[in-house]
């Protein structure tokens, strides 16, 4: 599959070769090049949002049974599609096979999910001051979007946008990372598989500075919706040449609490789960941890026991993996760094610490899930987004204490809380400054709940009907009879 689109670019429905410069794109468990993508040129990205907006003109009028039946025959596409999407996904992302197919089918759950959507946009009549006025408050799309993608989950942060903005009658223009752009090309494929019409959905690849840039500047781009990192996103919003709507989907280094009245062996799996899944290289791991001081010792063994215990393999030899290789050598490097800054601040290692041994990981970006204990807030792996498997832990003395060191950041995405009294989980979930609280369990994110940050961590939603009213405008109709 992934030969198949190398240099291409899905403009107006037509499969055409890049004429920019050409990218290589590797394989991150094992450095091999995998093929080269083209850098879209300004005239490439133009004639994506040209055919963007030309094809909104239809797109936004069709009845939104119409739509509804393309979103789901998209779904069904993926899914049936799902194991070599997965392939292509594990081989430019190195998350394991069995994780990249549960991402695929996500993504088709996200196409079911908005084409379910897309026909209940309903308006509202409002009371007005006289009864022969009425007052009609109608929602209509934005118009074009263009659609800018990181690397972590290549499948789902592309279908979010992409259904909620086709549910809500817009068209998108899609940068993709420049390390994982052939899942998004994938994802184009079905879209011709589902016959879309030609320029509802186009796919431009190449770097953020050019080509992401060039979508943010153009005047035919209504909005903008963006995941990435905090400092990309602010760069974004300062550098929008006209005003248009921007929702921004960011960073953060997310807190779990874990109190005395915890069930310490589900605190640990989730703790586990959350922070080493795709190798912490997700907005919502767990990046640290508040353990009460009468069980921080029992906590923590079982945490080191269980970080210990994770399968760490090239995700394409071994599906079922729990984790595979880092993206690329940045997440990587950064990884390390705030290791050793840890370390050098008095942290204890108590898990990984270092690079697996053995010929299969000699030329890929791995590094063993690592747990340090004793952590103090002057240390970066407290304070910063690690994007890594890395997770810090620290004691505290009471829930106000707890909440005060969860709540000491500038991100607020996601907040975790393990513990068994009610009136602790009340008052924790109730004072987390946080877009999404997930208590005794670590799923932040689920589609039909909307997903988003606060703070640094960002404006807007993703999920839920919240994700779709993202892509539409009020109008307000004011008739007198
Ligand atoms: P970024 O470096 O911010 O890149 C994200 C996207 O923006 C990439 O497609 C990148 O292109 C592009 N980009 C870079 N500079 C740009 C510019 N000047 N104008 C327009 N686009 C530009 O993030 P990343 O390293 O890929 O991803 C990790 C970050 O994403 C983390 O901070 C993570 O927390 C965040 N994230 C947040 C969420 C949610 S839901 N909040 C979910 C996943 C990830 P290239 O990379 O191709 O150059």
């Amino acid at each position: 599959m992934i030969t198949e689109f190398a240099e291409k670019l899905f403009i107006d429905g037509i499969w055409r070769t890049g004429e920019g410069a050409r990218i290589p794109v590797e394989n991150p468990a094992t450095g091999e090049v995998l093929a080269h993508i083209a850098a879209a040129t300004p005239a490439e990205v133009d004639l994506a949002v040209t055919a963007a907006r030309k094809a909104f003109k239809s797109w936004s009028r069709l009845a939104p049974v119409e739509r509804s039946k393309a979103l789901h025959r998209l779904g069904d596409a993926v899914s049936a599609e799902a194991d070599t999407m997965a392939r292509t996904m594990t081989l430019e992302q190195g998350k394991p096979l069995n994780e990249a197919r549960g991402e695929i089918l996500k993504l088709a759950e996200a196409c079911h999910f908005y084409a379910e959507e897309a026909v209940r946009i309903h308006g509202e009549i409002v009371p007005n001051t006289t009864t022969d006025i009425d007052s009609l408050v109608v929602r209509e799309p934005i118009g074009v979007v263009g659609a800018i993608t990181p690397w972590n989950y290549p499948a789902e942060l592309v279908g979010w946008k992409l259904c909620a903005a086709l549910a809500a009658g817009c068209t998108i223009v899609i940068k993709p990372a420049e390390l994982t752009p052939f899942t998004a090309l994938a994802i184009a494929s079905m879209v011709e598989k589902a016959k879309m019409p030609a320029g509802v959905v186009n796919v431009v690849t190449g770097s953020g500075s050019t080509v992401g840039q060039a979508l943010v500047e153009h005047p035919g781009v209504d909005k903008i919706a963006f995941t990435g990192s905090s400092a990309v996103g602010l760069h974004i919003q300062r550098s929008c040449p006209t005003i248009k709507r921007l929702s921004l989907e960011l960073g953060c280094n997310c807190p779990l609490i874990v109190t005395a009245s915890a069930d310490l062996d589900a605190a640990a799996k989730g703790a586990v789960r959350r922070s080493f899944r795709n190798m912490g290289q997700i907005c919502i791991a767990i990046n640290r941890i508040y353990v009460a001081r009468p069980i921080a010792e029992a906590f923590v063994r079982r945490l080191a026991e269980a970080a210990d215990r994770l399968v760490i393999a090239n995700g394409i030899e071994r599906p079922d993996a729990d984790v595979g290789a880092m993206a690329s050598a940045e997440p990587l490097n950064k990884t390390k760094a705030h290791l050793a800054d840890a370390l050098a601040k008095g942290a204890k290692l108590v898990a990984g610490g270092s690079a697996p041994e053995g010929d299969a990981f000699a030329r890929g970006h791995f590094f063993r899930p690592t747990v340090v204990a004793g952590c103090t807030h002057d240390m970066k792996v407290m304070t910063e987004e690690t994007f890594g498997p890395l997770v810090g832990v620290m004691v505290f003395d009471g829930l106000d204490e707890a909440v005060e060191l969860a709540n000491d950041t500038p991100y607020g995405l996601a907040s975790y809380v393990y513990a068994k009294d009610m009136d602790e989980i009340r008052y924790l979930s109730s004072r987390l400054d946080y877009g999404n609280v997930a208590v005794n369990n670590v799923d932040a994110g689920i589609m039909n709940a909307p997903y988003g940050g606060r703070k640094q961590s960002g404006v807007g939603y993703e999920h839920g009907r919240e994700g779709m009213l993202e892509y539409l405008n009020f109008k307000h109709v004011r008739i007198r009879y």
